[in-house]
């Protein structure tokens, strides 16, 4: 139910799923999973869930549908998207998905190429790409921490691991490996469950991080702890970043981050002195505008630390034989894809291949930098998952066309001209982790029969496809696409999906041979491109996201809950029961001196919105810090308001105001605010 990657034993009976447990031998997971994914199979029953093809009634928005068949769903979308092809061209049409669930994902990239557009809207903007292509022009590669083999030290910044096994860093290789005597480092705001284990918790200020890694790397510089004979064969511009480091002395840094010197100079020098060590790098660097100077400053700290390319430390993972994702998506059909998408008139970083969500509303809003009228979007909710959700929904509301493929009514997907009920996980074949990074692809195979009017999102783009474009890009049987993906490993879907994980090669230490993948072939501590590209040679601290306000005096954070993914899943009732209000968590000293008390209903307001959340005491969090919850909407509230989505959504606090240029982030959290009783 999140990036996925726990192998799980399911338990069937008739056609229907009956228990989920968490399978021993599982490659990630060993045996561990969440507690949703205990509940994962009710998703699959509920009694609202999409089941047939839906069409607007009444005006956008109202809530008024009429059942249609497949047929007409799809011809009304390829009605609706070629009409805009035609009078604006193919870059009109936004084609959007949330969190890549499987090759849906991929067969969307496809789908927009073919079709002729390069806008692919997704939230890569605060997830991933920063850390991916910071990577990519830094050091050549996406640098993920090996969780697999032995190390000696784990840094965990910014991610809350425990909660949320990102991305198939599945929490329980986190715990074997501590369990194995690994130290723990934790870079994190709250006291999270990893913190508590830790050896040292660095309570950062939030909006801090990129000051408190170039201190770490002033430390390391400055005691000579680096690893010298690395940085002086395989590095560019130590010279340059060390110079630049210097204005970051433990004092200084102390300053901004609320973090003693000590404590700064003692993580640091832990973190230089143990090799290998793993980075483990979360979303929290990645929500404010300043992401591309934390992510750049960790990259360099996992370089002159040498820990990049070694087994326990950061790596590059290697794909298996499968077929290449360039081939997949048929990016060859859009050579000028990175000059024609809205992002590249924005002057987003090369490399950066789908469009932030800033952008695409800029283009829906004002024509910024040409028309946009219509959307096609899955596994995606933006009126609750963007930034600045009022002007979501005018951008919504302001379309031409719009078709969304969901499980359930959601605040996004009534705002639609068309629905798709789509059949998902255990309904259908496909494969997990292709084109994210890690090195190896899971099989998800079908274990029950969806709904008879329910369709996996591949099968409807592949039929949509057939009728945006020529039919020979798509398949007679869409199952086809799965098969495509493993015929270079000489497997069948069937093979594979018996065979388990299928890994690429561990390879550590390839630049020995044909050094890094960068221009000058070396790590880029300083930036060889920097100047071609407009980018900052060389990582700085530029101040806070936002700056203090008198009126806004503490600061707004965020964290996924364990029980949801970001908005999903609020009508699973086993999921509710858990966590049934949004809670915003509050220290003591704090809630007392604004006479607020455990389960008071709280206005928490920024410079841009306010929300009301549920009271939570406690001291995990600084006094000067509260930490809202995300993705909040009432199922159970009325469809023609968009299940109450200004009520409690915590992107009604955001803004895209200010945006960092190379990844077009906006600040979704570290943002001035306060808070009342309601
Ligand atoms: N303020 C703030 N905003 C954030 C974040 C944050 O931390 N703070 N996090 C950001 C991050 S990291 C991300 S990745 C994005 C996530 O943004 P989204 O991916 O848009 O996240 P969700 O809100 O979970 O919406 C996913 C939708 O997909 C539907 N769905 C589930 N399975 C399927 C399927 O198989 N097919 C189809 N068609 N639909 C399916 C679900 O019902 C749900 O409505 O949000 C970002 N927004
Ligand atoms: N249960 C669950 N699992 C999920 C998801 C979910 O919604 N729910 N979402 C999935 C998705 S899309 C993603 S991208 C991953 C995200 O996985 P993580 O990266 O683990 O996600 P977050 O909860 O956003 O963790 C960010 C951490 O950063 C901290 N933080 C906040 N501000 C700052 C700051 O200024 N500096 C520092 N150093 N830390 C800060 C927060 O306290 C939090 O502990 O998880 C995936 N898994
Ligand atoms: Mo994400």
């Amino acid at each position: 139910m999140d990036h996925g990657g726990c192998a799980l034993l399911v338990g069937v009976r008739g056609n229907e799923i009956v228990q989920v447990k968490g399978d021993p031998e599982g490659h990630l997971n060993k045996g561990y999973t969440c507690h949703k994914g205990r509940v994962s199979a009710d998703r699959l029953y509920h009694p609202d869930r999409l089941r047939y093809p839906l069409r607007r009634a009444g005006k956008r928005g109202e809530g008024k549908w009429r059942r249609i068949s497949w047929e007409e769903a799809l011809d009304v979308t390829a009605a609706g998207l070629l009409a805009i092809r035609e009078k604006y061209g193919a870059r009109a049409v936004g084609f959007g998905a949330g969190m890549p669930k499987g090759l849906e994902h991929f067969v969307l990239i496809r789908l927009a190429n073919i079709f002729g557009s390069p806008n692919v809207v997704a939230s890569q903007d605060v997830c991933h790409a920063p850390r991916e292509v910071t990577g990519i022009h830094t050091c050549g590669f996406y640098p993920v921490a090996d969780l697999h083999h032995p190390t000696r030290l784990i840094l965990s910044w910014a991610s809350n691991l425990l909660s949320t096994s990102e991305e198939g860093q599945i929490a329980s290789l986190l715990l074997e490996r501590l369990k194995d005597g690994a130290g723990l480092i934790v870079v994190d705001p709250r006291r999270t469950e990893l913190a508590e284990k830790a050896d040292l918790w660095l309570q950062l200020r939030p909006g801090t991080a990129p000051a408190l890694a170039l201190g770490f790397l002033h430390v390391i510089i400055e005691d000579s702890l680096y690893d010298a004979d690395f940085v002086d064969k395989y590095t560019y511009g130590f010279a340059d970043l060390a110079r630049q480091v210097k204005a970051y002395d433990p004092q200084t840094v102390a300053g901004i981050t609320r973090v003693s010197p000590d404590l700064i100079q003692k993580a640091a020098r832990l973190y230089a002195t143990a090799r290998p060590a793993a980075l483990q790098w979360g979303n929290g660097i990645e929500h404010d505008v300043n992401v591309f100077d934390a992510a750049r400053s960790l990259v360099c700290l996992m370089a002159i630390c040498g820990n990049l390319e070694v087994p326990g430390g950061n790596v590059n993972a290697h794909d298996p034989a499968i077929l290449g994702l360039g081939q997949f998506v048929r990016a060859d059909l859009i050579p000028d894809k990175r000059k024609e998408m809205i992002g590249a008139f924005h002057g987003t970083i090369p490399k950066m291949m789908t469009v932030p969500p800033a952008y695409f509303r800029k283009a829906v809003l004002d024509g910024t930098p040409y028309p946009v009228r219509g959307y096609y979007g899955m596994c995606t909710n933006p009126l609750v998952a963007w930034a600045d959700s009022k002007l979501t929904y005018e951008a919504f509301m302001s379309l031409d066309f719009i078709a969304m493929a969901e499980i359930f009514m959601t605040p996004t997907a009534s705002l639609a001209d068309i629905v798709f009920p789509v059949a998902h996980q255990y309904e259908m074949n496909d494969i997990g982790h292709y084109g994210i990074g890690h090195g190896m692809i899971l099989a998800r195979p079908k274990i029950v029969d969806p709904p008879p009017e329910c369709w996996p999102d591949i099968k409807i783009m592949n039929e949509l496809g057939k009728r945006v474009s020529d039919p020979q890009y798509w398949h007679d049987d869409f199952e086809q696409f799965l098969e495509d993906v493993v015929r270079p490993a000489g497997l069948s879907y069937a093979g594979f999906a018996a065979g388990g994980p299928l890994k690429g090669p561990d390879l550590f230490g390839l630049y020995q041979e044909k050094g890094f993948r960068t221009p000058t072939g070396k790590v880029e501590l300083k930036l060889s491109t920097a100047e071609k590209f407009k980018l900052k040679p060389l990582p700085e601290f530029t101040g806070l996201p936002e700056a203090d306000d008198p009126e806004y005096p503490l600061t707004l954070i965020s964290a996924k809950s364990r029980y949801y993914l970001l908005s999903s899943y609020r009508w699973v009732e086993a999921l509710r029961k858990k966590r049934p209000r949004p809670r915003v968590e509050i220290h003591p000293e704090t809630a007392k001196a604004h006479g607020i008390a455990e389960g008071d209903q709280v206005v928490i307001s920024t410079k841009y919105g306010e929300i009301t959340q549920t009271a939570r005491v406690t001291d995990i969090v600084h006094p000067g810090v509260v930490s809202g919850a995300l993705g909040w909407w009432f199922p159970e509230s009325d469809a023609a308001d968009q299940f109450e989505w200004r009520r409690s959504n915590f992107n009604m606090l955001t803004s895209i105001g200010k945006l960092g240029r190379e990844f077009g982030t906006p600040n979704i959290q570290n943002l001035p605010c306060k808070i009342r009783r309601a």
